[in-house]
């Protein structure tokens, strides 16, 4: 194995430092290291946590190291920010609110910029993953913002996801609108010590129940369709499956509601180990895996064999000699005849 792999197995901080930074360079060799790492990869629970700007993910993701650390746990963290490095606003505001644990030897806090990245953020993140995984990690939050598609593909690559929200900021309904709730396992409401809260928990719970009675409605017809099955056994396999994502209060810049999140965290991976949704979720999460990597491979060698091709046909594009999906449909072909 490669020595640096062997450190970062050994949980050596400043080599899992060195990996992290060398596959972010595409460093010759990184891939086989990583490889390498994979066979000792799979122990982390990896929590996505993601949310609108300013809800308070990061205070939350904050008290939530101070949570598992007290249970003993090595606490992975990482941070994909998509402010530009230039104002380099949030990631400090990040490292600031994560401070107090930056001298932790058990707190691993890694922040990746997504700007000038395209492409690669969920690629890079699943690398991250992975070596937190190496490292020791009995628990890996990753925080994003907002819900693009990226934080989509970051929820496909974590165990559970849980969705942060601020009363007041008309979250309830964007959230619907992108599709949140099918992503969610949990949702915190935070800032409840402002006004407007407990509206911000009906009105997500009543949405939650509304999303359970059209899942309902589907399994009577099941029931109705199969009289020959036995029906207990399947009412009790659905409601066994049937997870409501709980909505928790939070107060983060003041702990309050933590134990109680992390109990509702728990109890939704004790869900999951539990029924077969577990197995499917791993299935997935290892299709998302492969994925991420195989687009961005793929993707690079396109770019890399096709360059000449593609700065020709961007001409011809420029003149007006073609258009851009006739000139792109063309370039494929010609990736797909081994060009
Ligand atoms: N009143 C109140 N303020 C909070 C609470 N939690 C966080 N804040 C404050 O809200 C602001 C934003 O908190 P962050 O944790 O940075 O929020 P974030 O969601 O990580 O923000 P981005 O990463 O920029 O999207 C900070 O000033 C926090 O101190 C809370 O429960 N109540
Ligand atoms: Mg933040």
């Amino acid at each position: 194995m490669h020595p640096l792999a062997e450190r970062v197995l050994k949980g050596d901080v400043r080599a899992t430092a060195r990996l992290l930074r060398a596959i972010d360079d595409r460093v010759e060799g990184w891939s086989e290291v990583l490889a390498s790492l994979h066979p000792h990869t799979g122990r982390a629970w990896v929590l996505g946590i993601t949310g609108n700007p300013g809800a308070g993910k990061s205070t939350l993701t904050d008290q939530l190291i101070a949570h598992y650390r007290r249970a003993g746990l090595k606490v992975g963290v990482i941070a994909v920010d998509p402010t530009s490095p230039f104002t380099g606003g949030a990631i400090l505001g990040d490292r600031i609110r994560m401070q107090r644990h930056a001298l932790d030897a058990g707190v691993f806090i890694r922040s990746l910029a997504t700007r000038g990245k395209l492409g690669g953020v969920s690629r890079s993140t699943a690398d991250s993953v992975a070596v937190l995984d190496a490292w020791g990690a009995k628990i890996v939050l990753v925080e994003t913002v907002g819900v693009g598609q990226d934080e989509l593909d970051i929820a496909r690559l974590a165990h559970a996801t849980l969705v942060v929200m601020a009363p007041g900021m008309g979250d309830e309904v964007q959230a619907i609108k992108a599709g949140i709730l099918e992503i969610a396992d949990l949702f915190a409401v935070n800032k409840a010590d402002r006004d407007g809260a407990d509206a911000t928990v009906r009105d997500l719970e009543m949405m939650i129940g509304l999303g359970h009675e059209l899942t309902h409605a589907g399994a009577h017809s099941l029931h109705h369709h199969h009289q020959g099955l036995d029906l207990e056994a399947m009412k009790l396999k659905i409601a066994a499956e049937e997870w409501l994502p709980p909505v928790v209060k939070t107060v983060a810049s003041r702990a309050q509601g933590v134990e109680a999140l992390a109990e509702a965290i728990a109890r939704h991976r004790a869900h999951l180990a539990s029924t077969e949704k577990g197995e499917r979720r791993r299935i997935e999460r290892a299709r998302e895996a492969l994925r991420v990597v195989f687009e961005d491979l793929l993707l690079d060698e396109a770019r890399r064999r096709l360059a000449g091709p593609i700065e020709a046909a961007a001409m011809q594009v420029a003149g007006h000699a073609v258009d851009p999906y006739s000139a792109a449909v063309a370039l494929v072909a010609r990736f797909g005849q081994g060009a």
